[in-house]
């Protein structure tokens, strides 16, 4: 598709240095091409160069102290990259990796991913190459709030709307919030993944897990099949992770192994998810620590080797590119059946090709891991509403946004003639609104 080739050489040629925006932009691109031909007046209105252009990046220096008094400089950015649809929603990311091009990668799906949901959000994303691991509470507080000193000049809750990603969780967003109440003085819902004392929504924290699992459910339950006694290995160990490995055992799988950044666990008589949440969420330790305490259970250091495990079911939910072609051939040749992307782009353009083309049931991240920034919009609603709806209650509404995910992206496979191709299928039912939105609001 001659359109979509030049918007995406383009693309590569006037942001050099950006491999993981590449990808993205790669992989969206070309499966969206069925409609881009369907819709020639989307290269008259000139559609796919605003849509792979950023609305707004802002990037800034990040200035603390720590414990010792030594200041220190980070870099922070907010990529506000597509408002067609509702205000910018996506994660704040700390992590020494953090640079333009992973987050301008998570911008971009999230825009996608977020129309998915059916919620009025936008798409954005933000973060830091800080690095929480080792800092004090003191040291993250402050932190969080030099970082907050900058970025709430350019957020608000009907502008754009940050939550956690990786090295943010209910800590960092407690201090962030705090910091732009102070400065604003407005109490609103201006970040989700709050504390329940204070706006948050309960299930917040479970729901990026819970929604994996329903919607793997949901393409287990299209087959005839289901969680029960399927063994799962669960990548990751952080808040993702944790719930889908909830989520999945209470529907009757035996999740085997888990893993941190340092090396995985196998535990062939099924995680102890007691003792995972107390090393993790509790010490902020090391999964290392899990075969100390759990005999019969093997610690390896070394995290791709958690590839080479048998299983029937993979839900990668720790980092991008962590699934690999070698570690996908692996998985095949050992009979994985479904893969479930919890993470954002876990796996590589070669590992989506191994599981596409060995018909393996693969539910990309966009879809996939949409639960909790569907939830995120559901914290937005009660706050804005001054409400705080049950447990129950967003659970329901929860299962109920992703097996619709999965219908909507199955349908769009089928009615464009790519029937089980779920990345096609996501990216297309995801497009259409945001396209349709754009071409409404005309040329800006
Ligand atoms: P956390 O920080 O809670 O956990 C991240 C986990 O992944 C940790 O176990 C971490 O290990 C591991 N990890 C991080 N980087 C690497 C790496 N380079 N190599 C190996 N392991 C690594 O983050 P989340 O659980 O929130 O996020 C996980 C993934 O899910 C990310 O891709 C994120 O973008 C995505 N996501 C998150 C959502 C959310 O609501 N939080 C929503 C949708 C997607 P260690 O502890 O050693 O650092
Ligand atoms: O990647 C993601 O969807 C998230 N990190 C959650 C974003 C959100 O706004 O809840």
């Amino acid at each position: 598709m001659k359109y979509v080739e030049k918007v995406l050489k383009n693309l590569k040629k006037q942001n050099p240095n950006e491999p993981e925006f590449h990808q993205a932009a790669t992989e969206i691109l070309t499966s969206l091409a069925p409609v881009i031909e369907k819709h020639p007046e989307y290269e008259a209105a000139g559609l796919l160069e605003r849509f792979v252009e950023p609305e707004r990046v802002i990037l800034f220096r990040v200035p603390w102290v720590d414990d010792k008094g030594k200041v220190h400089v980070n870099k922070g950015y907010r990529v506000q990259f597509n408002s067609a649809i509702g205000p910018y929603k996506g994660g704040l990311r700390f992590h020494p990796s953090v640079n333009l091009s992973i987050i301008k990668f998570l911008g971009l799906e999230q825009i996608l991913k977020n129309s998915l949901t059916g919620l009025p959000i936008g798409g954005g994303k933000g973060g830091s190459d800080f690095n929480p691991k080792g800092k004090s509470d003191r040291e993250i507080m402050a932190f969080c709030q030099s970082f907050m000193t900058e970025l709430y000049r350019h957020i608000g809750a009907d502008t754009d709307v940050p939550a956690g990603d990786i090295g943010v969780g209910a800590r960092e967003v407690g201090y962030l919030f705090g910091q732009y109440k102070r400065i604003c003085n407005e109490h609103v819902g201006v970040i989700t993944g709050r504390g329940l004392s204070y706006g948050g929504s309960l299930v917040r924290k479970q729901a990026t897990g819970y929604g994996l699992a329903y919607i793997t459910e949901e393409a287990l339950k299209a087959r005839g099949d289901s969680f029960k006694g399927k063994n799962v290995i669960v990548s990751g160990s952080g808040n993702v992770a944790i719930y889908a490995c909830e989520k999945a055992q209470s529907l009757g799988a035996k999740v085997i192994a888990m893993y941190d950044s340092n090396g995985y666990i196998y535990d062939p008589d099924g995680i102890d998810l007691d003792i995972i949440k107390d090393i993790k969420e509790v010490k902020r330790g090391r999964i290392k620590e899990y075969a100390q305490r759990v005999e019969g259970s093997v610690y390896t250091e070394d995290c791709k080797g958690i590839w080479s495990i048998p299983c029937d079911i993979a839900l990668p939910c720790a980092t991008q590119n962590e699934i690999d072609k070698v570690s996908a051939e692996l998985l095949v040749k050992n009979g994985v059946k479904y893969v479930a992307e919890g993470a954002n782009m876990p796996s590589t353009l070669e590992a989506v090709e191994v599981f596409k083309s060995s018909g393996v049931v693969f539910l990309p991240g966009k879809a996939a891991n949409a639960g909790g920034v569907a939830t995120s919009a559901l914290e937005m609603a009660q706050s804005s509403g001054r409400m705080f709806w049950s447990s129950e209650e967003v659970d329901a509404k929860l299962k109920d946004i992703m097996i619709k995910i999965y219908h909507n992206m199955d349908n769009a496979a089928k009615e464009y003639g790519y029937d089980g191709d779920y990345v096609l299928g996501a990216n297309i039912a995801g497009f259409i609104k945001v396209a349709e939105a754009m071409m409404s609001q005309g040329v800006v």
